[in-house]
């Protein structure tokens, strides 16, 4: 066994540490015209020809809709403490307000009380970018209105599941939903310009503000949080123009969001770049915005290597002439993993931690026998569990990781060339192979298991 195997199997992490996996709706349910559910924004992007590699779109993606069931016992089989998924916003309201849909309900409901039977907490994240399409039509995520539909939705999901869902997450990486849906037009709905961008920024985060209360008023027990995406920003070289370029690159990516949350307030720095496409703010947005969380969720795949571009200063996210990379060309750097860890906790300092996402996307293919080895995921996974390890013994409030994901999955504008999951989805059959990645994580986990229970057992 080499050593990282070794290093990681000893790892000590806490004895109520969640072992989990994470998927999303419009990755792995399909049925999208089933039981009611209304039209998304990403059934709309999907349909634009040249958005998404090959046409793809996520009608069946891992029909999991269907194969709930057989999906949850992989789940039980890899001795998961938890789940993360995200609920279709247009299963529950097709129009995005007004008239419920019981049966969009009736599918969540199933799925809870089936990780319940088999002992697997749900983490429900409310909104990974699937917005009901009626919502776009009516301005989308840079519209104010938008704010209350979301309100609307949570009132109906939490009713619904509060009474067995505990840990709710608000929203999936509001960066990349407003940034890539609504600034470079690479996501859904495919819209560009900094305004609509900043706007949609802005009401993804007010509707995470307002979304807090009212979870905690329908869901007493609950335990709110949040999911970002981040990435420590390296400066390409010592110049005084990188060391600039990687801070306002930090500033628009990851403090854009951290500080609004738990500061109260937009980073002036960036403001002050970003002042011209700015949208109204209204006296008491941050303040709502900044309701207290019990926990953040930290999705993780890479850090940024910045270069400031030559006159301009302008940043720029490049490739490392060397190292080693995942099937999405992102670096393999699980040192930073750690530093963003010890900065959240530093300078943040939220009550709790959860990794919601991390993990790897490679060229899987089955072998002649019909299994998959993935070596590369599993030492991806260790290198950055060692990291975690780290951070946690180094005062670290981290309380679960969820790799990203159980299965093989819609990759966004990637369609499904990219694989990220521990268990290999065969889209023409929808037959679940469990990669060599998938024995080793429900290894690991029965590892720790047990070693909490040998510290249990001393007296
Ligand atoms: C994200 C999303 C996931 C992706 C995963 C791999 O972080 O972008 O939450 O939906 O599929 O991260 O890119």
């Amino acid at each position: 066994m080499d050593s990282n195997a070794q290093r990681v199997l000893d790892l000590p992490f806490p004895p109520d540490f969640v072992w989990g996996a994470a998927t999303a709706s419009y990755q792995i349910e399909g049925a999208v015209h089933e039981d009611g559910r209304g039209e998304s924004i990403w059934d709309r992007f999907c349909r634009i020809p040249g958005k998404v590699r090959n046409g793809d779109n996520g009608d069946i993606a891992c029909d999991h809709y269907h194969r709930y069931k057989d999906d949850v016992a992989l789940m039980q089989t890899l001795g998961l403490r938890g789940y993360r998924f995200s609920i279709a916003w247009p299963r529950i309201l097709p129009k995005g307000r007004g008239p419920i849909n019981p049966k969009g309900l009736d599918f969540y409901d199933r799925l809870v009380d089936e990780l319940l039977k088999k002992d697997i907490q749900p983490y429900a994240t409310l909104y990974h970018w699937d917005l009901p399409q009626k919502l776009e039509d009516r301005g989308g995520w840079p519209h104010r209105d938008t704010v209350d539909a979301y309100v609307e939705y949570v009132e109906c999901v939490v009713r619904r599941l509060g009474d067995r869902v505990r840990h709710w997450i608000t929203q999936n990486e509001p960066w990349v939903a407003s940034w890539i849906g609504y600034g470079w037009g690479v996501h859904a709905p495919g819209r560009t310009g900094e305004k609509s961008a900043l706007a949609a920024a802005h009401h993804l985060l007010l509707a995470h503000g307002r979304a807090v209360p009212v979870i905690r008023r329908d869901c007493p027990e609950a335990r709110v949080g949040i999911t970002l995406n981040l990435s420590p920003a390296h400066p390409a070289s010592a110049s005084t123009e990188d060391l600039a370029a990687a801070r306002t690159s930090d500033g628009k990516s990851n403090r854009w969001f951290l500080d609004p949350i738990f500061r109260g307030a937009y980073p002036a720095d960036a403001a002050e770049s970003l002042a011209p496409y700015l949208p109204a703010i209204q006296a008491n947005d941050l303040r709502t915005i900044s309701a207290p969380i019990d926990f953040l969720g930290v999705n993780y795949y890479n850090r940024h290597i910045v270069r400031a571009t030559p006159q301009t200063g302008h940043p720029v996210i490049v490739r490392p002439e060397s190292g080693s990379f995942t099937n999405m060309g992102w670096e393999v750097y699980p040192d930073a993993f750690y530093e963003l860890l010890i900065r959240l906790q530093r300078e943040y300092a939220p009550p709790q931690l959860f990794v919601t996402e991390n993990g790897a996307a490679y060229d899987d293919v089955r072998i002649h026998d019909g299994r998959i080895l993935d070596p590369e995921r599993q030492d991806y996974l260790e290198q950055h569990l060692i990291a975690c390890s780290r951070a946690i013994r180094d005062g670290v409030p981290l309380a679960g990781y969820f790799v990203w994901s159980l299965l093989d999955n819609f990759e966004w504008h990637h369609g499904y060339q990219k694989r990220f999951g521990l268990v290999y989805v065969d889209y023409p059959t929808q037959e679940r192979v469990p990669k060599s990645s998938f024995d080793w994580y429900r290894r690991f986990i029965q590892r720790q298991v047990s070693e909490r229970q040998r510290r249990q057992q001393i007296p």
